[in-house]
């Protein structure tokens, strides 16, 4: 199913040609409405004028996070606060999140993008969606309620956590598509099973699932789990949310709305492009954002792309799914956590070393992080209360700056292994659950 299919199934030239043309108008655009990337633009000695064909991106600099952080919060926006109807964000390196503004164009354009990934999977006006996502700052269950709406499903807003009611409320009020996390939805399966739901009492039949990888087993898993059928989509905060792409029905990539975003696969190494089909660090402009334009925004996510048609008719091309990132941002329970944001705590508190560790597992399909800090001290292993005073202030704190709830484990003093290279501080023992 299309929902804008004359623009979906575009000829490769024509799309090229409109890429171009916005291409051009967003670099003026940018020189004229944000001073830092008049700044960049200038040094670079780029101009709208000097844009001839789409490889002579290569000259615009790369935009990266640290950027989007330096200007907090609100440096990059291309228009005066009386254009922005919406603001959101994600959490950033420092604990400062990254703020995203969009226009009502800008809520328009999104929702056109999320209805399209929806619609290529099946979803239509006879659907009930509910929306299992966490509404909040968070862009995506406002993203897919936006773009389902649009759509003409029937939207169920229940956000995030209380997992037996969003059973009872997907088997009472009839859900035909979840909207999850996968590890969400695997988990919400289980608990739907133990209170003697059974698949034939739900309707569910499509899957709507992202903002975190999915292994095949996992997607077995669910499909099993839920009898339905189980589907990617990406995106991020600072390109927009969801919506930049999602697979159609025959699941062989993650087709990118091209005329709102320009992919390109760099070696994240050297910032050297690479040629079509090779794997890399996806970099991508946004050709129609007014809100927060991005130029060359280094997403730090690895794929590969495919530009030949897909068999469902699309043109647009096909990034495969995420495999992995080339820094060290880690997604647990759906929120984004670096490791610098745990290291920048525990530099505030008193009577501990700088040598931890993250312990990150798995249980019911959802995620936990222990944090393993060693106290510098041994005398303190004799006094109970300091230590639990001390462990209570790192649970504390690191809940505030991270968002999600820690375990914290005190160990004692040159217990934790060092290295001599670089420190392996993360322990990911996430995939030995599946
Ligand atoms: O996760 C936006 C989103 C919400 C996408 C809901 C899809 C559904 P952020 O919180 O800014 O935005 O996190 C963006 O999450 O750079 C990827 O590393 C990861 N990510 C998002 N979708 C996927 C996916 C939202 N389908 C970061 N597969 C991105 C793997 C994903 N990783």
């Amino acid at each position: 199913m299309f929902f804008q299919k004359d623009i979906e199934t575009m000829h490769r030239k024509d799309i090229e040609a409109l890429q171009l043309e916005r291409l051009k108008h967003l670099v003026d655009y940018c020189m004229k409405n944000v001073p830092f990337y008049n700044k960049r633009l200038t040094e670079a000695g780029v101009t709208a004028d000097k844009i001839k064909c789409l490889s002579d991106i290569q000259y615009i600099p790369y935009t990266t996070k640290a950027d989007i952080r330096d200007n907090y919060p609100y440096g990059l926006f291309a228009v005066p606060m009386k254009d922005i109807v919406r603001i959101h964000a994600s959490s950033g390196t420092t604990g400062k999140p990254t703020v995203v503004g969009y226009t009502r164009n800008d809520i328009n354009n999104w929702s056109d993008c999320v209805a399209r990934f929806c619609a290529a999977v099946g979803v239509g006006d006879e659907d009930v969606a509910q929306i299992s996502f966490g509404y909040g700052l968070f862009t995506g269950a406002l993203g897919l309620h936006y773009g389902l709406e649009k759509l003409g499903c029937a939207v169920i807003p229940i956000s995030s956590g209380n997992t037996q009611k969003q059973a009872m409320i997907l088997k009472d009020f009839g859900a035909t598509v979840l909207i999850s996390t996968p590890s969400y939805a695997m988990y919400m399966s289980e608990v739907a099973h133990d209170m003697g739901i059974s698949n034939e009492e739900l309707k569910l039949r499509i899957g709507l699932f992202g903002s975190e990888g999915c292994t095949d087993a996992l997607r077995d898993k669910i499909e099993k789990g839920f009898g339905l059928f189980a589907t990617d989509n990406y995106g991020m905060s600072e390109l927009m949310g969801p919506g930049v792409s999602g697979e159609c029905e025959y699941r062989c990539g993650l087709h990118i709305a091209e005329d709102h975003f320009l992919p390109e696969i760099i070696n994240s190494e050297t910032g050297e492009v690479l040629p079509a089909g090779e794997k890399g660090e996806l970099v991508i402009t946004t050709l129609t954002k007014e809100g927060i334009p991005m130029l060359r925004y280094r997403t730090k996510d690895i794929t590969r792309l495919h530009y030949d048609t897909c068999k469902c008719g699309r043109t647009h091309v096909r990034m495969e799914k995420v495999q992995g990132r080339s820094d060290d941002m880690l997604k647990i329970r759906g929120v984004n956590v670096f490791p610098s944001q745990i290291e920048s705590v525990l530099a505030t508190i008193d009577g501990i070393s700088p040598h931890y560790e993250l312990v990150l597992t798995r249980k019911n399909y959802t995620d936990y992080l222990e944090v393993r800090i060693e106290i510098n001290d041994t005398a303190l292993l004799e006094n109970f209360a300091d230590l639990d005073r001390l462990q209570k202030d790192a649970a504390f704190k690191l809940k505030t700056v991270l968002g999600i709830q820690a375990k914290v484990t005190l160990v004692a003093p040159r217990s934790i292994q060092r290295y001599e290279g670089k420190a392996k501080r993360i322990i990911d023992k996430r995939n030995e659950e599946e």
